[in-house]
């Protein structure tokens, strides 16, 4: 597919999308209307988030509203949503919800097709009472297995280096969509008045360094020492960096990836060495780190788990954890330096 130019900002995500298809020989539309389903689950999720707050006073999530319905949970809500439209395009072969423990299967109605997607329909759901923004991730695959059927753990359990397209949508101020399928990243953002997502952010690069550091500090006393130095250098070695760092954390992975992807900094959710529910960090590899990797990488970043290159790792669970430190290259190469020995 072909770099976005600045003279196509404000085209639809559709129109991008099928000319991306016209310029890719041997493009069949398969992958458009995979990606088009997936568009179309993000603006039906952006308008039930859009309305939670409504449904905080009509009536609480478990409980039975005005109709006389139950009143289902947004993370689930927006689990159905992706599941629905991904099974209805005809183009995937199976899916893994971080919200459930198998693989999903395809109804029996819909064909099998050559794709499989990894995908957090929800992430930071915790946040959603505060209002604050919240997203979708997803990671998409081609199955490996040779097969008419429905895909199997070969197929789920690639590594990241195998995604053929990533991506989230932010739903805050604004509903943005961010995605790559290999040839840089761009960002769409819904106009609301035409329920249309336009190009707002063409070939986005990530700053090579920058001031902002993003962690859950509260949790320091459960980092491995490496961590402990690097987080103590960024606030005390001044003199050394020369520029002042500040700390932002939202705690909704897609907020706080988005922000340092535009301005430059360094998120990390490291091992938590206390915890026996984290000694891998809480991200999991699949549907949260990868694909956030595959967009960062392709936006001239880094994805590190400490030990190796996220999108290197062989996984061997669908809900496997990773420590993730992710951001600016030169920022991510510093933290690696203390991890390595060659800062004290
Ligand atoms: P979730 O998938 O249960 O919503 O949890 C993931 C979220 C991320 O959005 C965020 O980066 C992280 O949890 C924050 O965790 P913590 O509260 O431990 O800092
Ligand atoms: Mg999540």
């Amino acid at each position: 597919m072909a770099e976005p130019s600045q003279e196509n900002v404000g085209i639809t995500i559709s129109n991008h999308l099928l000319l991306n298809q016209q310029l890719s020989t041997g493009a069949t539309g398969s992958y458009t209307r995979l990606l088009q389903a997936l568009v179309l689950a993000c603006k039906i999720i952006q308008r039930d988030v859009a309305k939670a707050g409504l449904v905080d006073v009509l009536g609480r999530a478990g409980t039975i509203n005005v109709q006389g319905e139950e009143v289902q949970k947004l993370d689930e809500l927006a689990n159905t949503t992706v599941k629905r439209r991904l099974s209805a395009s005809g183009e995937v072969c199976g899916l893994i919800s971080e919200e459930e423990a198998d693989i999903i299967e395809i109804p029996r109605q819909y064909p099998r097709g050559n794709y499989l997607v990894h995908f957090d329909p929800l992430d930071g759901s915790s946040n959603i009472d505060a209002n604050v923004s919240i997203g979708t991730i997803f990671s998409i695959y081609r199955r490996i297995t040779e097969s008419t059927n429905d895909m199997d753990l070969q197929d789920a359990l690639q590594p990241g280096v195998q995604q053929i397209g990533a991506g989230y949508v932010i739903y805050g101020s604004s509903c943005i969509l961010v995605f790559s399928t290999g040839q840089g990243v761009n960002g769409f953002t819904l106009d609301p008045s035409i329920g249309e997502f336009l190009l707002s952010h063409p070939n986005i690069k990530t700053p090579a360094k920058g001031k902002i550091y993003s962690i859950n500090e509260g949790n320091y006393g459960y980092w491995d020492e490496p961590t402990k130095k690097y987080i103590d250098w960024l606030k005390h070695g001044y003199s050394e960096h020369k520029t002042h760092y500040t700390a932002r954390y939202v705690g909704s992975l897609v907020a706080d990836f988005h922000r340092n992807l535009l301005y430059g900094g360094i998120f990390l959710y490291p091992a938590d060495l206390k915890d026996p529910k984290k000694p891998q960090g809480k991200l999991r590899l699949m549907c949260e780190a990868n694909p956030l990797a595959y967009i960062i990488e392709q936006a001239g970043g880094l994805a590190t788990s400490g030990r190796e290159r996220i999108m290197d790792i062989e996984p061997r669970y669908i809900h496997q954890r990773t420590p993730l430190i992710i951001g600016s290259p030169d920022d991510v190469k510093i933290y690696q330096d203390f991890v390595e020995g060659r800062r004290p």
